[in-house]
């Protein structure tokens, strides 16, 4: 079995359910389900479903749903059909392009596709179960892949997330827990998280990002960018942002990451931790402008887990399947400890195999030098650690 054994002291969860993958936001639409297909082959032909407790996750119901988002929303996601939205909404027929954003986020971007509300259920519901499973210490490490959709306002679709399922996450987490800490490393801001605790000293949020205003989705994000301003406010500087540009490489994010997280548990000390591991930020993601492999991805989950917290892993954006599978199959075996021992050569019964061919079925295809150099100067780096550190001097501990 690969050698591949459950790991010592610690227990791991895996929350999934294979009819997320069928869903298809159309033909030219980035986001590709079928990627979680891929993550699973990987996942299964390594052997590593065996040093996990496997969880069939169960969708989500609306009232779950709606600990978060507005009533009103939560309905519309449960009734829009591709067949029924025009009849609904004639002001969405805006021309041959599709619809205008008007009506709760609905547009390109997030498209009424057939079984959209059993889609989003179905990913909310496994980092629901999976945020319980860290309460009742049944897990201390909980993975969901399908999740990690942090764009999603409360009556609002952004950015390819309909249902915000680590809002949801993090509600669950509060029952029990104090204090959590939300890091994204997702190449876009986690502004659907950050607004949905903007005003609460119990909940850190860290996004590291892209960062461009004008051009890059969604254009939030800043440095500047901290909590309320009012001193009466409790979340006042406990939101942390991380906006960087193009190219950014394993060796500046790992130690930038480390500089940056290690003062947020020092001086937060949460009791559980939230990792949003979007796979857009490695280099070659067709959405993406930065220059990560999966090894210096994974540094940041290795990083984290090294805390020894209660963990929620989720997954996020990725827009080239194959390298998204591989790097939450690496991530997985970081979880489960075995990242030493597994062989970077794919194993020879991969199911869809194919779709790896191209850098040569390994794990470790080298993503960095592509079109884009690092823009990201040493001292760009350098002043986002200070001004991280100033600001967490002003939380009192
Ligand atoms: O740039 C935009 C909007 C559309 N314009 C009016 C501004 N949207 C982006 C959305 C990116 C979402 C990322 C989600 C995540 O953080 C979490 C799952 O990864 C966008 C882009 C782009 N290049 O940024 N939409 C599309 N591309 C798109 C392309 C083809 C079809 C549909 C959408
Ligand atoms: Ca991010
Ligand atoms: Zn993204």
């Amino acid at each position: 079995n690969n050698g591949i054994t459950r790991p010592k002291g610690y227990t791991v969860s895996w929350h999934y359910n294979p009819e997320v993958e069928g869903h298809h936001f159309g033909q030219t639409h980035p986001m590709k389900p079928w990627r979680l297909t891929l993550t699973k082959s990987l996942v299964l032909s390594y052997g590593m479903h065996t040093a996990m407790d496997s969880y069939l996750s169960r969708a989500a119901t609306k009232d779950e749903i709606a600990e978060f988002h507005k009533d009103d929303y939560v309905d519309f996601l449960s009734i829009a059909t591709p067949q029924n939205i025009y009849e609904m909404y004639p002001e969405l027929a805006t021309g041959p392009q599709g619809y205008s954003s008007a009506i709760y986020g609905v547009g390109d971007d997030c498209p009424i596709f057939d079984g959209l509300f059993r889609y989003c259920s179905l990913y909310a519901g496994a980092s629901v179960d999976a945020a319980r499973k860290l309460c009742n210490k049944q897990s201390d490490i909980a993975i969901n892949w399908s999740g990690g959709l942090h764009h999603a306002k409360k009556a609002e679709a952004s950015g390819f997330c309909y249902v915000n399922d680590i809002v949801l996450a993090i509600l669950q987490l509060l029952r029990h827990h104090p204090r959590v800490l939300y890091i994204d490393i997702d190449v876009h801001h986690g502004d659907g998280v950050e607004q949905a605790f903007w005003s609460t000293d119990r909940v850190m949020c860290v996004s590291f990002h892209k960062y461009d205003r004008e051009v890059f989705f969604p254009g939030t994000g800043p440095l500047e960018s901290t909590g309320p301003l009012h001193p009466d406010n409790p979340g006042k500087n406990f939101t942390i942002n991380v906006p960087l540009n193009d190219g950014i490489d394993d060796e500046s994010y790992a130690y930038l990451f480390q500089n940056v997280v290690d003062p947020c548990i020092k001086i937060f000390q949460p009791t559980a931790v939230v990792l949003q591991c979007g796979a857009d930020s490695l280099g070659h993601d067709r959405l993406g402008c930065f220059n990560l492999n999966i090894r210096g991805h994974g540094q940041c989950v290795s990083y984290v887990k090294g805390f020894g917290l209660p963990l929620l892993v989720v997954g996020g954006g990725g827009y080239t399947p194959r390298n998204v599978a591989r790097a939450w199959a690496h991530e997985t075996s970081i979880c489960i400890g075995a990242d030493s021992t597994l062989n970077p050569e794919l194993p020879d019964h991969t199911p869809y195999r194919d779709a790896f061919r191209r850098e040569g079925f390994t794990l470790f295809p080298n993503l960095s030098g592509w079109r884009k150099e690092n823009m990201n100067t040493k001292a760009d780096i350098e002043r986002i650690i200070k001004h991280v550190r100033d600001q967490l001097s002003t939380i009192r501990t």
